[in-house]
């Protein structure tokens, strides 16, 4: 049995779990949980890298005896280290405007087929990519990269280099040599030299002098990748995944990337998996515009108002949640009154309205990811697992196998948490010697709850009037 510590960012939270991993056990307990979020500072939208790097030590520090400690967080951004291995400015929040503009200007250097066809990632303005380019001579100054779970592995344990599952997010990896993409980065003008060497999920980092030689251990460093191994699907069935937080990674799980026009036109991404996986899925806007409507109206009173969305009407008003301008942060309600406007629907008149036109479009979103997936791949799909904490929102779940018109399956909620305890623990000698045995102890250890679609054509009809919209 192995007792690690799971640091797992989130971009609203972030949280240190005492996970507890043995033979038919797999147990988490909440060590210390703390806010995130963008901090704007004058111009940018940043991360508050250092007051997650303290809290990420306390609550190693309060965690009590542990046999190694893992750290995953979301994708894309970064910190910059000059030759003395010291942070270059605070890293930039992916929500940050620096780079509208800068994927078309990189298109006409390198077009979108070929930086397809070598990195497999969909297009994301804010992929590491156009960050990097976004930022011009101040990369002169650079050294190194690190992404963010690699930056804190480095302030631990003084160790550099990148873990493959987030680097597989930068838009800077090649997705079938499985190397740094030096030559296309060069086209683009980030030099070769910012890019760390690969580490695996799974090999040791290294020891942190500062928690008594505490083993760190890569996971699967990306949080989706994390989500992704404690899907608990069963073998042999055709599954689908959300893992449902501010963002609702849709999509399958493949062995080798899927790089045709038809996966390019759905703008679906090849990230790496834990264990040479392929994640096929699309960043879906997800429960993000929801708690950033929450925020403008300076309430937390989320079960009430979902208690009172479910109760009206469903499918009055749809939107596409998908659309840039849901993106940025800012007065959602307002641009989902706009978007109502544009497209000859009344806006919600009140607030479970405007709740329940999130959440039905949301699920609207969720179908269109999976049912293009199914298509673009040619596979059946015959349920859908949503993990991570949108398999609690009973509203969510429920639409979205209306939806999808397949049963979902919700939970585990901390599906990241413990993802990155499973990669530990079979680093560190408990014998899980693949996803399938992982996810068997998912299975046999966790709540999951299932939801059956209700027989419904209004979601044909939604789907028709949101696709007039698009065209
Ligand atoms: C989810 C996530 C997504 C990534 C987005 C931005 O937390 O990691 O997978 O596209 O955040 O980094």
């Amino acid at each position: 049995m192995k007792r690690v510590a799971a640091v797992d960012l989130g971009a609203s939270s972030g949280r240190v779990m005492a996970g507890t991993a043995g033979p038919d056990l797999l147990r988490l307990a909440e060590v210390r949980r703390f806010p995130n979020g963008g901090v704007r500072a004058g111009p940018a939208l940043y991360w508050d890298i250092l007051g997650l790097y303290r809290e990420t030590l306390a609550g190693l520090r309060e965690a009590g005896d542990l046999d190694g400690a893992g750290i995953d967080s979301w994708a894309v951004d970064y910190g910059l280290l000059d030759s003395r291995g010291a942070l270059l400015g605070n890293p930039v929040h992916y929500r940050d405007t620096r780079t509208d503009g800068i994927p078309e200007n990189v298109a006409a250097t390198v077009s979108p087929r070929e930086l397809y066809d070598v990195t497999g990632l969909q297009q994301l303005p804010f992929n590491t990519l156009y960050q990097l380019v976004a930022e011009g001579d101040r990369l002169d100054a650079a050294a190194t990269l690190l992404l963010v779970p690699d930056l804190l592995n480095y302030w631990l344990t003084g160790e550099i280099g990148a873990e493959r599952t987030n680097a597989s997010t930068t838009q800077l990896y090649d997705v079938r040599a499985r190397t740094w993409a030096t030559s296309l980065a060069a086209r683009v003008g980030i030099p070769s030299r910012l890019l760390p060497p690969l580490r695996d999920p799974g090999t040791v980092v290294g020891t942190a002098p500062e928690l008594a030689g505490l083993p760190v251990i890569a996971v699967g460093s990306h949080d989706t990748a994390s989500a992704v191994v404690a899907v608990p699907a069963e073998p042999g069935t055709n599954f689908a995944y959300i893992s449902s937080g501010t963002w609702s990674l849709a999509g399958l799980e493949l062995d080798a990337p899927e790089l045709s026009d038809a996966a390019l036109a759905a703008n679906f991404t090849n990230e790496g998996g834990v264990d040479g996986t392929i994640r096929f899925l699309r960043n879906v806007m997800g429960l993000w515009v929801l708690s950033e409507t929450l925020r403008g109206w300076d309430t937390s009173d989320l079960p009430g108002l979902l208690k009172a969305a479910a109760a009206a009407p469903g499918l009055a008003a749809v939107v596409d949640i998908d659309a840039p301008e849901f993106l940025p942060p800012g007065d959602m309600p307002a641009r989902i009154a706009a978007a109502c406007r544009a497209s000859g629907q009344r806006p919600p008149a009140d607030r479970p309205a405007v709740v329940r036109c999130v959440l039905d479009s949301l699920a609207l979103a969720h179908r269109r990811a999976i049912r293009d997936a199914a298509r673009v791949t040619g596979r059946r799909v015959d349920v859908v697992h949503i993990v991570g904490g949108g398999a609690r929102n009973e509203l969510l779940c429920q639409l979205t196998a209306d939806a999808c018109g397949v049963p979902v399956l919700a939970g585990p909620v901390e599906a990241a948490a413990l993802g990155n305890v499973l990669v530990q623990a079979r680093a560190l000698g408990e014998n899980l010697p693949d996803l399938a045995s992982m996810r068997a102890l998912v299975r046999r250890t966790q709540e999951i709850r299932r939801y059956d679609p209700s027989p419904d054509d209004d979601w044909d009809a939604a789907e028709a009037r949101l696709a007039v919209l698009r065209s």
